[in-house]
């Protein structure tokens, strides 16, 4: 999974990007895209890596990339936000951070801090950048439809989804709300629509206003949600033991990297099946629906195409007895064919033929 951290300038993002990654970012650096890998902690994994003392243990991973910030004021920075724009549309999910946090030192966006105003402008952006992409292909189209050539069908449906596209972008709605099905989502997928994309807002304020205040108004985000990415980046530094003790005296539950990271899940639609054995333990990152032929195939296609069938055991059954033997013994390991659809913390092994 690819995320991008994007954003209007100084307002947190590489915070965030230290935050989520346990990297340090030195605040001095010149803004540059960064990117690093992150292990997704997983709780059941260690009860595994217990069982089995295995020699290897793998976490599910999510890249993310931290962009710097451009001011869409001024015709420099938008040419700056625009060439930046190939690295964005790659990715399957945008992490927007807007900045709601008084610090004399840090400059504001335009001289006031204004979370609504600056969420609507990157987001307006965002729209602006895929109408531009979608009249320029319009306008090709247009041109080689007039001539007669193999492609020509083809061409007439793209145009006619992108005409789509063009009517709910000028309407002010996102792609999202246009591209539903599999089949467009496919015709669409090499533009790499940033309104296509899930969006998760997170709105970063002072470590006062952590406890109350109110997520940011974000119409068509998958999430939004509110950190002090300050204190975050405080958390990051200390030991894991102390980190629930220091959160609590700012009224915050969980490191937002956890929620961070479980969000973006939600948003994507994925779940996590895992594997176990004496060499390794792993989770595993599928889509939500996904099923145990689909999981077996993300393995290795090798064990999707000798199928045979997968040994299943749910993670709480497996816990709630011990371990595989006590789980065996309550019938809770059952046999599923290929068409089982797969739940998030099943513990699969799959039987294939070579
Ligand atoms: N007081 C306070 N300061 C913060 C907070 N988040 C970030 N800062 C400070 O604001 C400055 C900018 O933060 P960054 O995380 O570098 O912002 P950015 O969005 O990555 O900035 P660019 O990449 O330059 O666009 C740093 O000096 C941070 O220490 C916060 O929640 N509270
Ligand atoms: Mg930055």
């Amino acid at each position: 999974m690819k995320v991008a951290i994007l954003g209007l300038p100084k307002s947190g993002k590489s915070t965030v990007f230290a935050a989520a990654t346990g990297l340090s970012v030195d605040p001095y650096a010149p803004p540059e895209a960064r990117q690093a890998v992150v292990r997704v902690p997983d709780r059941r994994l260690d009860y595994l890596t217990k069982l089995y003392n295995p020699k290897k243990v793998t976490e599910a991973t999510i890249e993310i990339i931290d962009l710097p910030g451009h001011s869409l004021h001024d015709p420099k920075g938008r040419e700056d936000w625009r060439k930046q724009l190939p690295t964005v549309r790659q990715v399957e999910l945008l992490v927007v951070v807007i900045r709601d946090f008084e610090n004399p030192t840090v400059p504001a966006y335009r001289d006031r801090v204004d979370a609504q105003a600056d969420f609507e402008t990157v987001w307006g952006e965002m729209m602006f950048s895929d109408l531009e992409t979608v009249t320029t292909r319009v306008d090709k189209l247009e041109k080689s439809l007039k001539k007669p050539s193999p492609t020509h069908d083809a061409e007439k449906h793209e145009m006619a989804l992108l005409t789509r596209c063009r009517v709910a972008l000028e309407a002010e709605k996102p792609l999202s709300t246009v591209i539903t099905a599999e089949n467009e989502r496919h015709a669409v997928s090499s533009f790499g629509f940033l309104t296509e994309k899930p969006l998760i807002c997170v709105r970063n304020v002072s470590d006062s206003q952590v406890a109350s205040a109110a997520p940011l108004k974000a119409a068509h985000a998958a999430d939004s949600f509110v950190l002090s990415a300050s204190i975050e980046a405080e958390i990051a530094a200390l030991d894991p033991a102390d980190r629930v003790a220091f959160l609590a005296d700012f009224g915050v539950q969980a490191a937002a990297r956890d929620r961070l990271i479980q969000t973006c899940y939600t948003a994507l639609g994925l779940i996590s099946f895992l594997t176990m054995g004496a060499d390794e333990v792993r989770a595993w990152t599928i889509t939500k629906g996904s099923t145990a032929v689909e999981a077996a195939g993300k393995i290795h296609t090798d064990l999707a195409r000798g199928f045979i069938r997968a040994e299943t055991v749910a993670y709480d059954d497996l816990v709630a007895h011990q371990d595989m033997k006590g789980a065996r013994a309550a019938g809770k390991v059952r046999k599923e064919g290929k068409t089982y659809v797969v739940a998030d913390g099943d513990i699969l092994n799959i039987l294939a033929n070579a």
